[in-house]
């Protein structure tokens, strides 16, 4: 085997090692080539360049290519969670009209689906952990918790998680993120030193949920996309306007994938369908301030272009700032047929995470 054709084999390896998923083995099936030049409507997915890839050849044109500054400013760490205004908020509540809240998130616990390899530990050590003290006797537990845990369960994605390998593998300061942020500044064993989940604004907005199941008659397929035209369906069958979905809003899919959760995980964890560049970009002209989803990524997982991994994660998150919140569930809402409502999250502000846990709610 030829020196280059080992170091295009590697690049594929590289790329099929970081989804950590055999069904992602394919992407950039034909290494580094593949994965070249992929441009979707207003943004492009950071191409890699053979030479690139190979370490090798001429600097790239980063100046084509960069997605910063951000709108929000050139030291921006908040992204799209800087919708979140008082005047958002107002405008928000003339939707309860009710009082009534849904949980949208899962309970966690160690028989929950999760990515890859990622763990989810929970230890009463000796229980209980404490007392008896006093006259009255006290005696308490205290839990020890080992998980990734901004990556585990109903996670809200923080800008400090996805970035993009733009040039030489490998080389932290093409390694970029957010707003150009590179890893060389603030990867770090011991939390992010930027864009960690702590930057991230406490979510008071408006949320439109988009039911796939009744469009397609059935819970959708791995791989399969849901497209401008399937949520213009959805939102005509729920009596609700496009033109009602307006900046800093939040737009929800279910997609039916959510009922596999904890009943078939390896299943749920093999694919799943979402959302494609195509709604990427509807989402970014919308100017929305996170999608969320019945699945693990939001996205449909592979992505038809079988050369690309997670490529919404790149366009909404790393190049827009726009968020992602993972392994919801809207079954109450739908039950009620409740498409429009206030979505309430506070991310953990853990110092330096790539995410956070927690349970954000819909109030009607
Ligand atoms: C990856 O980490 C690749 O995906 P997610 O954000 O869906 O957990």
């Amino acid at each position: 085997m030829s020196t280059e054709n080992e170091r295009e084999l590697a690049q594929g390896e590289e790329v099929a090692s970081a989804d950590r998923r055999g069904f992602l083995r394919t992407a950039g099936v034909s290494g580094a080539t593949a994965l070249a030049g992929a441009a979707y409507g207003k943004f492009a997915l950071a191409p890699v360049t053979p030479a690139q890839a190979a370490g090798s050849g001429s600097p790239p044109k980063l100046s084509e290519q960069k997605w910063w500054p951000s709108k929000w400013g050139a030291d921006d760490e908040a992204g799209a969670s800087n919708h979140m205004t008082p005047a958002k908020v107002l405008e928000s509540i003339r939707w309860i009209k009710e009082g009534k809240v849904y949980k949208l998130g899962h309970d966690y616990e160690s028989g929950m689906p999760l990515f890859g390899k990622r763990a989810f530990t929970l230890r009463i050590i000796g229980g209980p952990t404490g007392g008896p003290f006093g006259e009255n006797r006290l005696v308490y537990h205290d839990e020890f918790l080992a998980a990734e845990i901004g990556q585990v369960g109903t996670q809200l994605d923080g800008l400090g998680h996805a970035g993009v390998q733009m040039a030489g593998a490998g080389d932290k300061s093409e390694m970029r993120f957010y707003n150009g942020h590179a890893a060389s500044e603030f990867s770090d064993a011991y939390g992010l030193k930027k864009l960690g989940i702590e930057k991230c604004k406490p979510f008071f907005t408006r949320g439109h949920l988009v039911d796939m199941v009744p469009v397609k008659g059935r819970m959708m397929e791995p791989g399969e996309e849901i497209t401008v035209a399937d949520i213009r369906s959805a939102l005509q069958k729920q009596n609700m306007q496009e033109g009602d979905i307006k900046p800093g809003d939040a737009i929800f899919f279910n997609t039916g994938w959510g009922r596999l959760w904890k009943q078939n995980n390896d299943k749920f964890n093999s694919g799943e369908p979402g959302i494609g560049l195509e709604v990427a970009n509807w989402v970014i002209e919308k100017d929305l301030c996170l999608t969320g989803g019945d699945t693990w990524a939001v996205e449909v997982v592979p992505n038809p272009d079988k050369t690309l991994a997670f490529p919404l994660h790149t366009a909404l998150q790393t190049q827009h700032g726009i968020y992602n919140h993972e392994n919801l569930f809207f079954d109450g809402l739908i039950a009620d047929k409740k498409y429009q409502f206030v979505y309430i999250f506070t991310p953990l502000p853990i110092v330096g995470a790539t995410g956070s846990p927690g349970v954000p709610i819909g109030v009607v």
